[in-house]
C-alpha cells in the first residue's frame, strides 16, 4: 500500500544512548495527511531529535509512533525511509552537475523527474536561467548558489524520491515569504505531509498545525489564531 502521511505521537519520550537526561517527554500530537506542521522552539528545545523520529533514525524509550494508524516499529526501515523525504539541517551539496546533485541517491531518475521536484521546490526557474541549465558545474569550478538556492536543491533532491511525508529541518530559513508560501502550497497540491522546522512566523501563519517545543516538552499546540488566543511564548514570538 502507499502511504496517506497521518503521522500520530502517543506519549513518546526519547533519550539519546549517551546522555543522562531524555530530549524528549511525553510527546502527542496527531496530523492529518497532505497538511502542513510547523515545528518550533529554541535552539536545542528538541526539534531535530522530533523528526528524526518519524523515519527511525532513532528508537523512542517510552510511547507509540504511528503512520496511518500502524506502529512504525513493525514496519520495513527501508520502505519507512523510501516513503520519508528528509532534508537535513546541515546542506550537503557536491561538486557535480545540478542534475547529479538532485539525482543523489536516486541515480535512476529520468530529466523528467529531476525538473518535475526542482518545479515543485521553486527551483526550476532559476536552474534554467543558468546557461548550462541542469549540466550547470557546482562548486570550486562552477557556480556558487546562494543560500535559498541550495536549500531548494536539497529539497529537490527530497521531492524526486516522491515522498508521502516531507521532513524540513530549517530548510526554508533562507526562502523569502512569497517562496516559501508558494513552496507549501505546491506540497500541498501532492498531498505531501510537511513537517516544517522552523523560527519564522510566516511560515506558521498556514500551518495547519503548529507545535512548538520547549527544553523537550510540546508547550502548545494548535493552529495560529488558536496558539495567539493561548499562549503566552508563541504570542511573544509573534510580537517580537
Ligand atoms: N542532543 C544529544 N545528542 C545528539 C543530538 C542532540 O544529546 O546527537 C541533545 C542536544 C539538545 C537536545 O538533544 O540538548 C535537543 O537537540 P536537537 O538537535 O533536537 O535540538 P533542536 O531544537 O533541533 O536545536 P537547533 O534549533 O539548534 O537545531
Ligand atoms: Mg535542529
Amino acid at each position: 500500500y502507499t502511504m496517506n502521511g497521518a503521522v500520530t505521537f502517543e506519549h513518546v519520550t526519547f533519550q539519546y544512548p549517551d546522555t543522562a537526561a531524555a530530549v524528549l517527554h511525553d510527546i502527542s500530537f496527531e496530523t492529518k495527511p497532505g497538511t502542513t506542521v510547523a515545528i518550533m522552539g529554541a535552539t536545542g528545545a528538541g526539534k531535530t531529535s522530533l523528526v528524526g523520529l518519524i523515519p527511525r533514525l532513532y528508537e523512542q524509550n517510552a510511547g507509540v509512533i504511528k503512520i496511518d494508524g500502524t506502529d512504525i516499529s513493525t514496519l520495513n526501515t527501508e520502505y519507512l525511509r523510501d516513503s520519508i523525504g528528509y532534508v537535513p539541517q546541515e546542506i550537503i551539496l557536491f561538486t557535480g552537475t545540478i542534475r547529479e546533485n538532485i539525482a543523489w541517491g536516486k541515480e535512476d531518475a529520468t530529466l523528467d523527474e529531476i525538473i518535475e521536484a526542482a518545479k515543485l521546490a521553486q527551483i526550476h526557474d532559476t536552474i534554467i536561467q543558468f546557461p548550462l541549465g541542469y549540466d550547470t558545474i557546482l562548486g570550486q569550478k562552477g557556480v556558487n548558489l546562494s543560500g535559498g538556492q541550495k536549500q531548494r536543491l536539497t529539497i529537490a533532491r527530497a521531492l524526486v524520491r516522491k515522498p508521502c511525508i516531507l521532513l524540513l529541518d530549517d530548510s526554508t530559513s533562507a526562502l523569502d515569504v512569497r517562496t516559501e508560501a508558494s513552496l507549501l502550497q505546491a506540497l500541498r497540491n501532492i498531498s505531501c505531509t510537511t513537517f516544517l522546522i522552523t523560527q519564522k512566523i510566516s511560515s506558521t501563519l498556514h500551518a495547519d498545525l503548529i507545535l512548538l517545543l520547549e527544553d523537550g516538552s510540546l508547550l502548545a499546540q494548535g493552529s495560529h489564531e488558536e496558539l495567539i488566543a493561548d499562549c503566552a511564548l508563541y504570542q511573544r514570538i509573534y510580537e517580537s
